[in-house]
């Protein structure tokens, strides 16, 4: 705007040069960088127009004649005295004054639609600079366009070409998805049938549990019954055994006066034998043994069932005695010879043993434990394998602890066929069941190798071990097992321990 405008000054100054005259007064104005020169129009360096030939005239500022004024009245009467010439020197000046005056119009007319014109030119030509560079400029932006467009089509190829790779994929991947889908579907149709089915169930279940939860019920209330029952039903036993110690005691003291009376008999008899010179003799009375050494003693010859009373006991326990083997008088603890009996059996039944004396039996923890404890006793362990091959081991000694030692083993003097080494656990070994874990092993001994036996680790023994009836080249861990003769798989067919006095004979 400001060079507009500093443009329109310098026009108008030009254009005021070209009417008047050079060599003007000038006005030198400085704008920034540019400077701006004014020459003045002055009125006495006017030229005058081809008649206006008066000059200097209008040095003298006096008003024009013509003009009616009381003044110039008398002037005028002072002046129709004066001569003609004045007279027309006065008019001539008057007109020269009006022409003047008309140029001065006209010249300002002049100006004024020359610098009406002036500006239009003024913004013609700026619109016409202003075009040529905004031309130019947009050639260039076309030309940048061109090459911008160029570039375009060359990315739009590339990213119709990724496009249309995508679109291949992105076919490949819909197609993929349908046939996922159709399978999902499939899974789905297959879920919601086993959902079905599984609610059928789930009723079905629901039914059953309620049926079986009233079934329990039931049961349980029985069971409080049976268990009252039970408990009227111990006290009662414990009452009765009570009753029956004391009648026992009561019997002992019956027995001891029927001994006192048997004696005062015995002495009447043999009073009235030698009254009557008759001699008579008792009758022998009923012989306790307290083993089968004390049996063969007294006259027992042959193998088989014997009752023995142990030390301390009024009770009667039936024994098999081996009256044959290195002299006889064995008490058999132990035997086994077709696997009729099941060993793999709970503390209480190795407590108080199990099977029959004439067949497979144990003849029960705590009657060991009574008659090894009595007297010092050996043992002698009798061996028999498939091929019919016997052997033995035999130990000076041999005793089990009590239940409260949970029966340790103590054993020495060890001899025999069956193995140069001892196949019994150490000293001290525990007795073990497979509800009552005493082994030094992490594991259940005796559910491992099965049956009750003084288990180590799991140890080299177990003639309780299960009797496999077949041969077979398997090893069984849990089988009759005497390692030291047969290895760990010994498959006897027949087992024996038994006890005798470690003094007999
Ligand atoms: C004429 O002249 C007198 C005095 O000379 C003046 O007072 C008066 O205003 C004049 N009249 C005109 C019309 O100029
Ligand atoms: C897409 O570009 C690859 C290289 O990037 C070229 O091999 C292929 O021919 C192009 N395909 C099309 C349709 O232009
Ligand atoms: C045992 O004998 C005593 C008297 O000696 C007697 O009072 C008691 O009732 C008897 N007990 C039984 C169970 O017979
Ligand atoms: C047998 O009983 C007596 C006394 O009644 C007791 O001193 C002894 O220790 C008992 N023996 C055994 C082996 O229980
Ligand atoms: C095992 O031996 C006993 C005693 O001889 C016999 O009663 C039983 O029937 C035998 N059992 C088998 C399975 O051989
Ligand atoms: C015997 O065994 C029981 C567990 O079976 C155990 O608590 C107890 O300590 C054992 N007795 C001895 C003397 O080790
Ligand atoms: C086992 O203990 C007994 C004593 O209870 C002892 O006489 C015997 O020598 C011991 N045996 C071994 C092998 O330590
Ligand atoms: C004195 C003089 O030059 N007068 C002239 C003024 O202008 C008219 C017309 O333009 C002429 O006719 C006069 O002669």
């Amino acid at each position: 705007m400001g060079h507009l405008l500093s443009l329109t000054l310098v026009y108008l100054a030009y254009l005021l040069t070209t009417v008047i005259a050079s060599q003007r007064q000038q006005h030198i104005v400085q704008h920034g960088a540019c400077t701006y020169t004014f020459i003045l129009p002055e009125v006495e360096h006017c030229k005058p127009l081809k008649d206006f030939q008066v000059t200097n005239t209008l040095q003298r500022d006096s008003p024009p004649e013509d003009e009616p004024n009381k003044s110039h009245s008398k002037d005028s009467l002072n002046q129709e005295k004066r001569p003609s010439w004045q007279q027309q020197k006065l008019e001539t000046l008057e007109s020269t004054m009006e022409n003047n005056t008309q140029w001065l119009q006209k010249l300002e007319n002049f100006i004024q639609e020359n610098v009406r014109s002036g500006m239009e030119e003024i913004k013609r030509a700026t619109v016409h600079t202003q075009t040529a560079a905004m031309l130019e400029m947009g050639t260039n932006l076309l030309s940048q366009s061109a090459e911008q467009t160029r570039k375009l089509t060359d990315v739009e190829t590339q990213v119709l070409n990724k496009t249309s790779r995508l679109e291949i994929q992105l076919l490949e991947y819909s197609l993929f998805t349908n046939r996922l889908e159709k399978h999902i579907l499939l899974q789905t149709q297959e879920i919601a049938r086993l959902s079905d089915k599984n609610s059928f169930l789930e009723q079905r279940l629901l039914a059953l549990e309620a049926r079986y939860g009233k079934e329990l019920q039931d049961l349980l209330g029985e069971k409080q019954q049976l268990q009252d029952v039970l408990e009227r039903h111990s006290h009662l036993v414990s009452q009765l055994e009570g009753e029956l110690e004391s009648s026992t005691l009561n019997s002992t003291a019956l027995q001891r006066q029927q001994a006192r009376l048997a004696d005062t008999v015995e002495q009447l008899l043999t009073k009235v034998s030698q009254c009557n010179e008759i001699s008579r003799k008792p009758k022998n009375k009923r012989q306790t043994f307290k083993d089968c050494a004390e049996i063969l003693r007294s006259g027992g010859k042959e193998s088989g069932l014997y009752s023995i009373r142990l030390h301390n006991s009024t009770q009667d326990v039936k024994v098999y005695c081996d009256m044959k083997t290195r002299g006889g008088g064995w008490t058999v603890l132990q035997h086994r010879r077709n696997g009729s009996v099941d060993f793999h059996r709970r503390w209480e039944d190795y407590k108080t043993g199990f099977g029959e004396p004439s067949g497979e039996h144990w003849l029960g923890n705590d009657i060991i434990h009574k008659l090894t404890s009595s007297q010092e006793y050996s043992l002698h362990i009798q061996l028999r394998d498939r091929e019919g091959n016997e052997a033995f081991s035999h130990y000076d000694r041999f005793h089990i602890d009590n239940e409260h030692s949970n029966y340790s083993l103590h054993v020495a003097g060890f001899s025999g066929t069956a193995g140069k080494t001892s196949s019994f656990t150490h000293n001290g070994s525990q007795f073990s069941t497979k509800d009552r874990d005493n082994d030094r092993c992490t594991c259940k001994c005796a559910q491992l190798a099965s049956g009750g036996w003084w288990f180590d680790a799991c140890g080299p023994s177990n003639l309780n071990g299960i009797y496999y009836p077949v041969s077979s080249n398997v090893v069984r861990f849990n089988g009759i097992k005497w390692y030291y003769w047969k290895g760990p798989n010994l498959m006897a067919t027949m087992t024996t321990m038994m006890v005798r006095p470690a003094n007999f004979k």
